[in-house]
């Protein structure tokens, strides 16, 4: 008996594409105080006082403002973190996730 030997060529084509990336919104609302956002921006977002601050006016002044980008895991991590800080100190604050 003979054995034959196969010689298999397999070619295998790896398609990476970038991540996608969301950002988390701010809403605006009638009663969060402005220094509560600002704080929330620092705190959860690390923005500096003067970004925070802009931005906060921002969506204070527009509806709606982005707080940072990021991969969803981490967008998801920091919008849980900033709303239940906000309802813990009795705020309304509302956040969204958006895609890039
Ligand atoms: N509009 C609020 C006020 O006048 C301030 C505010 C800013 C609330 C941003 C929410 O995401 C917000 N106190």
């Amino acid at each position: 008996m003979s054995t034959t030997d196969v010689i298999i060529e397999e070619k295998v084509k790896v398609v990476i594409s970038e991540p996608k990336r969301w950002k988390v919104i701010l809403l605006n609302d009638d009663t969060t105080p402005m220094e509560f956002v600002i704080g929330v921006l620092i705190e959860v977002f690390k923005h500096t006082s003067n970004s925070a601050q802009d931005i906060m006016l921002q969506v204070h002044e527009t509806g709606s403002g982005v707080a940072g980008i990021y991969s969803f895991e981490i967008a998801e991590a920091k919008a849980v973190e900033a709303t239940n800080l906000s309802r813990t100190n009795g705020h309304p604050l509302q956040i969204k996730l958006e895609e890039e």
